[in-house]
């Protein structure tokens, strides 16, 4: 097979890499290390001039996040990874790491002068039946998790949309509509296999590099490149779910409902949602997805909403992947989003829902080509946080109160109007911010999922979980490799 040769071809780029390095001289250059790279595995660099660079380059989920790397690796295998991440550190060359590709930050997951490292062939998954546990690649999208566990009955705490990736999603926390039952996804890893600065291949679990094991639960991509996630998976049967459609001007009524789901005593752990409403576009309107993860049609979680008339509704009985299926983003270029949080309380959301037709960012995102704005509402319950506690704390420094996270999602059409759509939609993000900090309502929490390039998202763990972390990549990362030579994405910073 392939990885024989692969295994061969690789030995010999350590022996290169010694000689170059005893005999280096000036300033390595990323273009030098491409060459090299492309010399030993042409099979897995890409270089700027070759067919596929384009498409490698752009991809893909907001335009956003297209990038000029010098070159693209792609490592077929551990070994590889290893001799790349070596390479890459001795010469002090910059690069970037990509799963999934969905995280829309500019430079976020690329990179320009430097190696994208893209991890599209760690897309492995292994169900081990007898711990219920499934060892699955950071390249695969979630979907293609669901659909693999899903013969055997079972599922995982992941994305809600199916074809986000795994790598992001879970070092990000990844929230999912199993949370308030499970945990976060990262509460829910029990063995991230790591490369480190240096080029070795660690296990973080709760006995072996238990401080790692904690820091990548939150930890994005400040400590090594994962190559692999152990899982806890779930029995999942049939769901009742779908999407409620309500009009523009219904978002108070749709908010207060929300208060009352988020405010009964002992809230169902088996039922979900997410709201979502297009302030810019009155044809979207409000629509509010939700599931209970049981068979049981209009259970009383939800009871609530169900005296608001709709305009349309979709719920009903089927499996979790079909209702997840069903959840949609509108197919616009680009995209940036903001994060925030607060304690639910029914004279924010009144407040919430005037600013949404009144503040002046609104017209400013609509003005734009395509301009959109999608504000979005999670409900984070506090056996949510209770449940990632018993499975093993987390870096998050989640605080045990009920709480909602808030996204502001902005979607436009051309690289000339980044600057504008970033600005519109930090502002209203900060407006609503400030309304939370006067009423009491803030929580000092940023979801690093939803959060904008420019949201200091590790910073907000609490002190002494940062200082944990930096203790952390002191051990792990002694010349901080992945803070230099890896800018993109949300930093712990030196
Ligand atoms: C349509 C859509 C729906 C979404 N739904 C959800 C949701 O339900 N729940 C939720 O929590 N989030 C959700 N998100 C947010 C999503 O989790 C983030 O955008 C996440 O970064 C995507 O992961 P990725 O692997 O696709 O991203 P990438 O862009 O590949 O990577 C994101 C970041 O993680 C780093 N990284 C990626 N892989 C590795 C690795 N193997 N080792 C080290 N670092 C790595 C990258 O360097 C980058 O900084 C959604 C996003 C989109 C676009
Ligand atoms: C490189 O790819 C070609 C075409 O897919 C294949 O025939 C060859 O075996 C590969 N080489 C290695 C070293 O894997
Ligand atoms: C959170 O809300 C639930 C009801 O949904 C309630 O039972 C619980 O006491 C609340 N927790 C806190 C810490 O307020
Ligand atoms: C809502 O707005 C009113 C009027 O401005 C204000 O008095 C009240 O404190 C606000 N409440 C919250 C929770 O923001
Ligand atoms: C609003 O949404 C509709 C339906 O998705 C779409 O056809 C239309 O182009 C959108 N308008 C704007 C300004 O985005
Ligand atoms: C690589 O780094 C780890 C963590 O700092 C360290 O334990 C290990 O000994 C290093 N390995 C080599 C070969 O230097
Ligand atoms: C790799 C990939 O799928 N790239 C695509 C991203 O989306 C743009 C526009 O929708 C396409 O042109 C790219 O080919």
């Amino acid at each position: 097979m392939a990885g024989f040769t692969f295994r061969l071809l690789w030995s010999g780029l350590s022996l290169l890499t010694v000689h170059a390095l005893a005999a280096s001289i000036g300033k390595p250059s990323a273009a030098t290390v491409c060459e090299q790279l492309y010399t030993l595995q042409q099979n897995n660099t890409v270089l700027h001039s070759q067919p596929q660079y384009g498409s490698l380059s752009t991809e893909n989920w907001s335009e956003t996040a297209w990038a000029n790397p010098t070159c693209i690796v792609q490592p077929a295998n551990v070994v590889h990874l290893q001799e790349v991440v070596r390479l890459l550190s001795q010469k002090n060359v910059q690069f970037a790491i990509r799963s999934g590709g969905h995280l829309p930050s500019p430079l976020g997951a690329n990179i320009n002068n430097g190696v994208l490292i893209d991890m599209s062939l760690f897309s492995q998954l292994h169900y081990h039946p007898d711990k219920r546990l499934a060892t699955i690649g950071p390249a695969l999208k979630w979907g293609e998790v669901y659909e693999a566990l899903a013969e055997h009955g079972m599922t995982a705490v992941g994305g809600r949309i199916l074809d986000v990736g795994v790598g992001g999603l879970i070092l990000g926390s990844g929230l999912s509509y199993l949370s308030d039952l499970y945990g976060l996804a990262c509460d829910n890893v029990v063995n991230f296999e790591v490369v480190l600065a240096n080029g070795s291949l660690v296990n973080a679990n709760a006995k072996s590099n238990p401080d790692l094991f904690w820091a990548l639960k939150g930890g994005a991509n400040n400590f090594g490149i994962v190559t692999a996630f152990t899982v806890r998976t779930y029995p999942i049967g049939k769901v009742w779910g779908g999407i409620k459609l309500y009009s523009l001007d219904q978002l108070p009524t749709v908010l207060a409902a929300f208060d009352a789901y988020q405010s009964v005593p002992d809230k169902d752990p088996y039922a979900n949602l997410m709201i979502q409403a297009a302030p810019t576009n009155a044809s979207v309107g409000v629509l509010v997805n939700l599931v209970y993860l049981k068979p049981e049609s209009s259970p009383a979680a939800f009871r609530a909403f169900y005296d608001i008339p709709t305009l349309a509704d979709s719920t009903k009985i089927q499996s979790f992947n079909e209702f997840m299926a069903g959840g949609v983003m509108p197919n616009i270029a680009r995209w940036d989003w903001h994060a925030t949080s607060f304690t639910p309380s029914s004279s924010f959301y009144s407040n919430l829902s005037t600013l949404m037709t009144t503040a002046p960012e609104i017209k400013e995102i609509s003005s734009l080509n395509t301009g959109t704005l999608v504000l979005g509402l999670q409900p984070i319950s506090t056996s949510l946080i209770a449940a990632g506690q018993a499975r093993g704390s987390n870096a998050l420094g989640l605080i045990a109160r009920n709480q909602t996270w808030l996204v502001l999602d902005v979607g436009w059409q051309f690289s000339s109007d980044d600057d504008a759509a970033h600005m519109a939609g930090g502002k209203l993000k900060d407006r609503i911010e400030r309304m939370s900090v006067t009423s009491g309502n803030y929580v000092d929490y940023i979801f690093m999922n939803d959060a904008s390039w420019d949201q200091d998202v590790l910073e907000h763990y609490g002190p002494s979980n940062v200082a944990r972390l930096r203790q952390t990549r002191a051990t792990y990362d002694p010349t901080a490799v992945f803070q230099r030579l890896v800018p993109g994405g949300f930093k712990l910073g030196v």
